[in-house]
């Protein structure tokens, strides 16, 4: 429990690792794609989820250092699924400083390059919190994204600013529902109505959405009935590593 203290963790600072959540269209149960989400495998607190990782990452230069090996990991992990036969989109996360520079998407390029990997097959998920921060640099990166042919997600959708103008302006190919408003949606009809509401909209605009945070049968058909495309959450599955993605899959089919 509590922050860790450097200074009480001796030599081994454990190892990070990446985790893959799966994505299933609503409409067919087709697992069509995976979140990558980062991980901590530290040497006696376990495994750590990365919020306060990446909060105290993001204040220094070691948020880049993150970044790039999570482009690294998700794209050579993209390579090998695809050698086995599994094709899969995955879609990564990165914080507002990645998006700063060009840097995020020259290094995406080179990666997709070397590991001969379809751009269509990796996806960047950004909050609208990034865009408040620099919209000018921010929008530069995206666009250099969406020209290499990477899918852009909008995540946390509906809680932060002038979500209507991003859905307009942005090159985007998908908006993920938050999860606080899925996560009350059986038994909150407020929540429900908004929801569904935010399904219509991305809808009228061609954006594929995917609700996260789908964790009961109830909302999963709550969704089916709203038209949503995409379910993610721990009604499906937890985040798992990449080797016992392969084994959900053979029992998923
Ligand atoms: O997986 P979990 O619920 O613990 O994730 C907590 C938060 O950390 C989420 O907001 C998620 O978007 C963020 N996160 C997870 N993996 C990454 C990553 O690789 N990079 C960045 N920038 N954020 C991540
Ligand atoms: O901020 P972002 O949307 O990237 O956060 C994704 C986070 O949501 C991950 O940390 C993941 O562990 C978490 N998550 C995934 N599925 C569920 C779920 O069904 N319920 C809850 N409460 N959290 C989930
Ligand atoms: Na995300
Ligand atoms: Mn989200």
């Amino acid at each position: 429990g509590g922050p860790a203290r450097w200074s009480d963790e001796g030599d081994d600072p454990g190892e990070i690792t990446m985790y893959y959540q799966p994505q299933i269209a609503i409409a067919t149960g087709e697992v069509v794609g995976v979140e990558a989400l980062l991980r901590w495998r530290h040497p006696r607190r376990g495994m750590v989820d990365p919020g306060e990782l990446i909060q105290v990452a993001e204040q220094s230069a070691v948020m880049r250092l993150l970044t790039r090996r999570v482009v690294d990991d998700v794209v050579e992990q993209l390579a090998k699924w695809s050698a086995a036969g599994i094709n899969l989109r995955a879609a990564l996360n990165v914080s507002v400083r990645d998006l700063h520079t060009g840097e995020i998407a020259d290094q995406i390029a080179d990666r997709l390059a070397r590991y001969a990997v379809r751009p269509d097959r990796l996806q960047v998920e950004i909050t609208e919190g990034a865009l408040m921060a620099d919209p000018r640099r921010v929008l530069a990166s995206i666009t250099q994204l969406h020209r290499i042919g990477v899918g852009i997600a909008l995540d946390d959708f509906g809680t932060g600013y002038s979500s209507l103008q991003h859905l307009r302006r942005l090159p985007l190919s998908e908006v993920k529902v938050d999860r606080s408003f899925v996560l009350g949606m059986a038994d909150d009809p407020d929540d429900a109505a908004i929801v569904r509401s935010m399904i219509e909209l991305a809808g009228a605009l061609g954006l594929r959405v995917v609700a996260e945070g789908v964790e009961d049968e109830r909302t999963w058909r709550l969704l089916h009935a709203a038209g949503c495309d995409v379910a993610q959450g721990w009604f499906h599955a937890r985040p798992m590593p990449a080797e016992a993605l392969v084994t959900w899959l053979a029992r998923y089919r």
